[in-house]
């Protein structure tokens, strides 16, 4: 199986990113994780996402708050699907971040999950995953049956208690 490559943009996404980490090794999809900045490390990122698909990285999520450029940076070097988190920062909710992470330009796409998505950005890379592996597209109906399964449980109790 390939591997999802995780960048972030500071060691302070963790906590967001770490939603993304718990997700795919609970699918048991594996994955390599590196705090690489669009704005401070450039040189590392533009080769991390250029050496992606040499490395046996499938998908590419890219995480980062503020300015968030990362994701298109990433993605302005790679023909791999890139899905951006913009995290939340202190200032301006993570608007900031969602929007230089979804605004990009025609040609260049990331798909963006929502402010601080992590696990949906994880969920989502292990659809893509999952096109050409049955086990993995398994998984992902059973998760599913098991999501729903819980919400009718929650329905079956709320409407005996009200
Ligand atoms: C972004 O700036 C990072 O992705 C992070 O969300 C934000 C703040 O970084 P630190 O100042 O905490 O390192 O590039």
């Amino acid at each position: 199986m390939k591997k999802v490559g995780i960048v972030m943009g500071s060691d302070s996404d963790l906590p967001i990113v770490k939603k993304a980490t718990d997700t795919l090794t609970a699918f048991g999809v594996p994955f390599e994780v590196h705090v690489y900045s669009a704005h401070r490390t450039p040189v590392e990122a533009r080769d991390f996402a250029l050496n992606a698909r040499a490395n046996d990285v499938g998908v590419i999520i890219a995480a980062a708050g503020m300015a968030a450029h990362l994701a298109g940076a990433i993605a302005a070097n790679t023909t791999l699907p890139v899905i951006g988190i913009p995290c939340k920062s202190t200032n301006l909710d993570g608007l900031d971040a969602l929007l230089s992470t979804v605004q990009m330009p025609t040609g260049i796409p990331v798909a963006t999950v929502a402010i601080n998505g992590a696990a949906n950005a994880a969920l989502l890379a292990i659809q893509i995953l999952a096109v050409e592996d049955k086990e993995l597209a398994k998984k992902l109906d059973d998760k599913r049956a098991s999501d729903a399964a819980k919400v009718l449980a929650k329905d079956a109790e709320i409407s005996k208690s009200l």
